[in-house]
């Protein structure tokens, strides 16, 4: 009980520190970090997707066509049309062979894509190293 006790105080001495040491991450990306361990793997930043996905495919067909994702997200954002339109096109910049169709995986793989992009470091993950500067 002493011994538990003992490296419970040391872990979370290890933990504090860690959590003093690492930078934030921005507001807006710590939704994506789903165990809070302070970093987004490629795993949890891409684990929205196929929610998101099956959202915008509306017909069931397997893929979005951009008059599906426009209808979703004009319900979604009633009074915000601009809004809409640009949500519309981020999804569609993943129609990677322009086919006016996007699928599961070319969501997913822009998605990969856009995380390459912010893990600046290149480490595999995003955290506060990669977005401070
Ligand atoms: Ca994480
Ligand atoms: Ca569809
Ligand atoms: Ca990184």
């Amino acid at each position: 009980m002493r011994m538990g006790l003992a490296s419970g105080v040391a872990l979370l001495a290890v933990t504090a520190t860690g959590a003093a040491m690492a930078q934030a991450l921005p507001q807006n990306l710590v939704y994506l970090d789903r165990d809070k361990d302070g970093a987004i793997t490629q795993a949890e930043w891409t684990s929205g997707k196929p929610g998101t996905f099956k959202k915008l495919d509306l017909d069931k067909d397997g893929v979005v066509t951009r008059e599906e994702a426009a209808k979703v997200y004009a319900e979604m954002t009633p009074a915000d049309p601009a809004m809409a339109e640009k949500r519309t096109g981020w999804i569609m910049r993943a129609d990677a062979n322009g086919d006016g169709k996007v699928t599961l995986d070319e969501l997913t793989a822009d998605s990969v894509a856009e995380f390459k992009k912010k893990d600046r470091n290149a480490d595999g993950v995003i955290d506060g190293h990669d977005v401070q500067g």
